[in-house]
This record gives structure tokens, C-alpha cells and sequence, in this order.
């Protein structure tokens, strides 16, 4: 009978590892920047287990989820609280390639309490969905008694937990051949807990998976999938109610390409419904393709749903770069066109561009940075080198080959060489890279961003924050914004297996020195962009800011500057533009 059954628990404590920095310690923040939309969804499908009493109808599944860039995660508190409960497990998640050496620590450690653990995410799905044989460091994990997840949890959790309930769990799942149907899939949810741990209470999540493009430096394609998947328009309503209920309503849509989404005008539509019947303070950050402006209505009505700013995949604006990654969809003639509708609905662009193909040189890069200051109106570029990812076919590429590649999974965040240039040194390399954040970032064009937010009306504040940010992030905290936070945590403690726990007495004023520099630089850029900020809006000049990067294009027929320097790299492909024939000095002499 129901009164007398029994009450047992198993508790669920789901953790996202962040990874280690240059000196082993672990990258973290009293507050993030972004949500981890990996988290929303694994705990999404756990609640899903609990409501459905998969364990049984007398056993109560706890659950509690963080996001270790914000929170301390404190083991021998989480295995006291699981052995209170009666049972449970670690579920380690979203474990990317980078994060894979701190996620292996964690689970080094939980397993010595004698914990269940369960490790999922990117790294374990790419790698063995393009790798012949399991790397190394899965087989250590296996060995220390992990249990891997590969592919997608939707529809799979309950037989998850309930083979773990019973001490039956597989060392490894593989659903890679087998991707759930997205329409009314479970969805991603986090507590205003964890997500308040968010600057600006940010939470996410993705109304789609799959991407059908094919850039050998994706990895997403061989983890998700060619063929798109899509969330419903009602799927999503429901998504911002219940986020909305506990208070949220600001999401990061994590679809790499929103604009792909069959679904985005239904999605949107909703979305719109709620901002303007419902009076729902939405605000969206979307990412999007450098097409995206070809959709009619696409960006309007994005921008009416609460789009405030998007991530554009720009990668390079050689086009014999993009044609040697297979990022055959990136017109560049088209870029400036696409950025200028976006801040015609005054939507803030952040831009992300990779450095290290193969033809580029630091004489290269430099001309090309200076190309975009001058003649596209993005507000944030965004720098990372190239890199082979595991899951994705540069890597496997370079695996089958044999060819040399840093053996360290930490360093996998893009902000590494992780193999050889055939054009640069290493040393080269990473100069072009640290060089190429202070060459877009220069006082005259963080001036020049200001004055074009200005004269195009997009959120002042907004586009101030994030200039301090990026600008700043990489040259300061050695971490790249897109891992940046507030404040740093270094805890003595937490430090990466193998390398010494630091004396107290030795750490403490080194970290006091640390923190205070830190912190000195910090105010130093603040007080000089706050005081740019408020010399530029004081100035009636900037309220008819004009400059090249906002002449709308092609308007006299005229091809751009930087479409000419490229022009005899531009595949003659369909809508590419039809340079006139050079005729050399001496034939035309
Ligand atoms: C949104 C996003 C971010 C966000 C949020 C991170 C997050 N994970 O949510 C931000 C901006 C912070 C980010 C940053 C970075 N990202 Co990112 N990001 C993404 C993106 C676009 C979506 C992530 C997502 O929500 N996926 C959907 C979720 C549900 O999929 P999932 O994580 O695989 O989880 C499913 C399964 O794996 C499984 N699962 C996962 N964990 C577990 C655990 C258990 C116990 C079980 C049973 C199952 C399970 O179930 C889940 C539900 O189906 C992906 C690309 C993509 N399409 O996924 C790149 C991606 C994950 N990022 C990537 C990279 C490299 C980075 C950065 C290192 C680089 C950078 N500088 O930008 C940083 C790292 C910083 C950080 N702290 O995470 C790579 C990782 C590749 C790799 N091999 O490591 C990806 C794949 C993109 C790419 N370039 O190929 N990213
Ligand atoms: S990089 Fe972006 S556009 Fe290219 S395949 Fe991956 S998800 Fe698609």
C-alpha cells in the first residue's frame, strides 16, 4: 500500500568540469559568463527520471547540479551526501576535450570514495566515433572504473540510472548510431540556483541539433549529425515558461546555427507572442551563419523576439582558407551586408576567427585583422587558433597519419598549438595569436566600436561590457572571454594530479600579489574604456558616425576594397562576384 512502503533514496550530483590553467589550477569564477546548456540538458532528463520514479515507486532520486566555472566542488561533501542518501552516482558532464584531464581527476577522486561515476560529453563522443581504437586516456578512465557515455541521452537516462541502481552499468554506451528525435524531447532546465551563478542570469538551451555543413574542424557534424533535428515552436514556449516561473528569461539558443533551424519561424513567432502579449522580458544570444541575412524576415524577427546579440562563425575572410576547411558557405562579399542588417535592429555582433590555416602567416593575419577594422562592422572578434579536435576530421586525419600532436587533452581549448604549422613556428604561431588581440583591440578602434554603437543605437552598456571583456580577458587571466568570469578562484587545493599542493605559507602571498595585480589591471582598462564610453557619447560627432565599414554595399555598383585584395581567391562559384579582368601594366601599356 502506498503509506507503507518503504522510503529509500539515491542521489543524482551532476557536475560540469571546468579545466586547469597554465599553473594546474582549476579555471573558476564567483561568477560565470555563460550557462552550460550540457548541464540544463543532462539535468532536464534526470528531474525526468525522478518525477517518473524510474527506481521504483519507494525510491525518492535526489538531484543537485553545478557548473564547476562557478562552483567549488567539494568531493568528500558530495560522496558524504550520496552515502547519506542511501546510494547514488557522479554524472561528469558535458566533459569536452579540454575539460577531459580535470573530469578524469574528479572521477579519480569520487572513485576513491567508492562512488558510482558516469562521464559523457564531446570528448568521449568524438573520439570514439571517429577513432579506430579508444585513446588512452578513455582506457584510463575505463581502468579507474568510469563508466563512458557516447552519444545523446534523450530517452536513455532512466536505463542509465536504473542500471547503476543496480551495480549493472556497462563500461561504455554507445548510442552514436542511434540520435533521438528532438520534437517533444525532454528539455533543458537548471534551479535559479545554478543559474544565478550566471552574470546576467543567463540560462540556456538548444532548439536543434546536427549541422548539415561540413567543416573538417567540426566536430559537431560527427557527434550530432548531418541531418538537423529540431525542437517544437510548443517545446519552446514551455521552455521559457518554466524558466520564466522561477524568473528567467534571458537564454543563450545553443544551436551552432539557428538560422538552420527549420523550425526558427514558428520558434520565433512564439517567442514574440510572449514578448509582446505577454510582456515576457526576453532576450536572446544566438548563433548564427554568415547566410543567415539571405532568410527573409530572419533577422527582423529574431531582433523582435528579444535578440540582443548573435555569434557569427566567421573563421577567416580568406577565402582559400575557408575553402581548404570545407566552410564552402561563407561568402565574403556577402559579410558586410549580413553584419549592417544586424545592426540595422541594433543587434551587437561577436565574431569568432581562427587563426592557423594553412596558407596563413603572421604578415597575413596582421593585413587581414587590419582589412576587418577597417571595412566590416563587427563590435567583437574573437581569436582561437586552429585545432584539431578529437570528433572532428582534421584530427582523425592527422591520427591516421601519424603526424605529432600535443599529447595534453587541457590544452584542447583553442587557445593552444596543438600541432605543427606549415608556415609558422610555434613560437611564431603563438605570437600571432597573442599579437592579434591587441591589434583588434587598439584604443582608436575600440573608439571607433563605440561611436558606430552610437550612431547605430545598439545598447551602450552591452557593447562597453563586452569591449572590457575581450579585449582584456586573454592578456589579463590568460583564459579566452568565452571562459572568463568574475573574479577567479584558485583553490590550493584543487590542483591537477601530479603536480604539488603548494605550501600554505608559499601559496597564500603568492596569491594575495596575484589577486591584487590582477585586480589593478582590471580597474586600469574599466576606468579608461568608461571614460572613452562617456567622451564618445558626450560627443555630437558620433551621433553621424560614418566610416567605411558602414557604407552599405555594392549601393554604386563599386566592389568592396577587401573583396579586391581576395578576388583572386573567390571560387567562381554561384552569386560570387565577377571581378573584372586585371589587365597587367605592360600588355596594357
Ligand atoms: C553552447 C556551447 C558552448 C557554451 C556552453 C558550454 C556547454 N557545453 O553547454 C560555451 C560558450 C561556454 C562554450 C565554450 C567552449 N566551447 Co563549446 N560548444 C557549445 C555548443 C555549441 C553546444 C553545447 C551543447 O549544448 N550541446 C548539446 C548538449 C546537450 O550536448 P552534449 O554536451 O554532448 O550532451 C549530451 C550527450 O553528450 C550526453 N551527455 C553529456 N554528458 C553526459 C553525462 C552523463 C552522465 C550522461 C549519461 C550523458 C551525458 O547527453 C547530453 C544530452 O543528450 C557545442 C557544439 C554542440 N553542437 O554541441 C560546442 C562545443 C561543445 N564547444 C567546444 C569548445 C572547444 C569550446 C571551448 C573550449 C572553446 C572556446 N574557447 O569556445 C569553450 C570551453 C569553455 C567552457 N567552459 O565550456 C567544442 C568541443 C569539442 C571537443 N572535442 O572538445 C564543441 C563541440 C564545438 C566545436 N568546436 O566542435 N561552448
Ligand atoms: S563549424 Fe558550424 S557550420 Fe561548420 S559544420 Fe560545424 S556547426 Fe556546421
Amino acid at each position: 500500500m502506498h503509506g507503507t512502503l518503504a522510503k529509500r533514496a539515491f542521489r543524482i550530483v551532476l557536475i560540469k568540469p571546468s579545466h586547469y590553467d597554465r599553473d594546474g589550477y582549476v579555471i573558476q569564477w564567483w561568477r560565470s559568463t555563460l550557462p552550460s546548456n550540457s548541464l540544463a540538458s543532462v539535468h532536464g532528463l534526470v528531474v525526468e527520471c525522478a518525477q517518473n520514479r524510474v527506481l521504483g515507486p519507494d525510491v525518492d532520486i535526489e538531484v543537485e547540479a553545478c557548473d564547476e566555472c562557478n562552483t567549488i566542488v567539494d568531493v568528500a561533501g558530495v560522496a558524504k551526501r550520496i552515502r547519506a542518501a542511501g546510494g547514488g552516482m557522479v554524472g561528469l558532464i558535458g566533459v569536452q576535450s579540454n575539460q577531459f584531464p580535470r573530469a578524469l581527476d574528479l572521477g579519480r577522486q569520487f572513485r576513491a570514495h567508492g562512488l558510482n561515476v558516469v562521464m559523457g560529453g564531446f570528448h568521449v563522443s568524438g573520439c570514439i566515433s571517429m577513432l579506430p581504437s579508444l585513446p588512452s586516456d578513455l582506457q584510463e578512465a575505463l581502468d579507474l572504473g568510469i563508466h563512458l557515455f557516447a552519444g545523446e541521452a534523450e530517452g536513455r537516462m532512466a536505463d542509465v540510472v536504473r542500471d547503476v541502481a543496480a551495480g549493472k552499468a556497462k563500461p561504455i554506451y554507445n548510442f552514436l548510431s542511434d540520435m533521438p528525435e528532438m520534437a517533444a524531447a525532454v528539455y533543458p532546465i537548471l534551479p535559479r540556483s545554478v543559474v544565478t551563478r550566471v552574470a546576467g542570469h543567463y540560462s540556456s538551451f538548444d532548439a536543434g541539433r546536427g549541422c548539415p555543413f561540413q567543416c573538417s574542424f567540426c566536430t559537431i557534424i560527427n557527434v550530432q549529425g548531418r541531418k538537423s533535428r529540431y525542437r517544437t515552436p510548443d517545446d519552446v514556449e514551455a521552455i521559457v515558461r518554466a524558466n520564466a516561473a522561477q524568473g528567467i528569461t534571458r537564454f543563450f539558443i545553443t544551436d551552432d546555427n539557428f538560422a538552420r533551424n527549420r523550425n526558427w519561424e514558428p520558434i520565433l513567432d512564439r517567442l514574440i507572442e510572449l514578448r509582446e502579449r505577454e510582456k515576457f522580458n526576453i532576450r536572446l544570444l544566438l548563433q548564427v551563419d554568415t547566410l543567415c541575412h539571405r532568410i527573409p524576415g530572419f533577422i527582423e524577427k529574431s531582433a523582435r523576439a528579444g535578440c540582443t546579440a548573435i555569434f557569427l562563425g566567421l573563421e577567416n575572410i580568406n577565402p582559400e582558407s575557408l575553402m581548404g576547411a570545407k566552410k564552402r558557405q561563407n561568402k565574403i562579399w556577402e559579410y558586410r551586408e549580413m553584419l549592417l542588417a544586424w545592426r540595422a535592429q541594433k543587434v551587437m555582433t561577436y565574431a569568432g576567427y581562427i587563426l592557423g590555416f594553412p596558407t596563413d602567416t603572421p604578415e597575413t593575419i596582421a593585413r587581414d585583422i587590419e582589412i576587418i577594422k577597417k571595412e566590416l562592422p563587427i563590435d567583437i572578434l574573437e581569436f582561437f587558433y586552429l585545432t584539431p579536435l578529437p570528433g572532428s576530421e582534421d584530427h582523425k586525419k592527422l591520427h591516421m597519419a601519424g603526424v605529432p600532436m600535443d599529447p595534453d587533452m587541457n590544452k584542447y581549448d583553442l587557445e593552444h598549438a596543438c600541432t605543427g604549422h606549415p608556415l609558422m613556428s610555434k613560437a611564431a604561431w603563438e605570437k600571432v595569436y597573442a599579437d592579434a588581440w591587441t591589434r583588434y583591440y587598439t584604443d582608436a578602434h575600440v573608439e571607433t566600436i563605440m561611436r558606430r554603437a552610437v550612431v547605430s543605437g545598439i545598447n551602450r552598456t552591452k557593447v562597453l561590457d563586452s569591449l572590457t571583456m575581450f579585449s582584456s580577458a586573454s592578456r589579463i587571466e590568460g583564459v579566452h572571454p568565452l571562459q572568463f568570469g568574475f573574479f577567479r578562484r584558485k583553490l590550493r587545493t584543487q590542483r591537477r594530479y601530479g603536480m604539488p599542493i603548494v605550501n600554505p605559507l608559499a601559496f597564500y602571498p603568492w596569491r594575495f600579489v596575484d589577486f591584487v595585480k590582477v585586480c589593478s589591471q582590471w580597474a586600469r582598462v574599466i576606468l579608461r574604456y568608461r571614460r572613452m564610453m562617456a567622451k564618445v557619447a558626450k560627443d555630437p560627432a558620433s551621433r553621424t558616425h560614418f566610416d567605411e565599414a558602414l557604407r552599405p554595399q555594392g549601393v554604386h555598383g563599386e566592389t568592396d576594397h577587401f573583396v579586391e585584395v581576395f578576388a583572386d581567391k573567390i571560387p567562381h562559384t554561384h552569386g560570387a562576384p565577377v571581378m573584372p579582368v586585371r589587365v597587367p601594366a605592360a600588355a596594357a601599356g
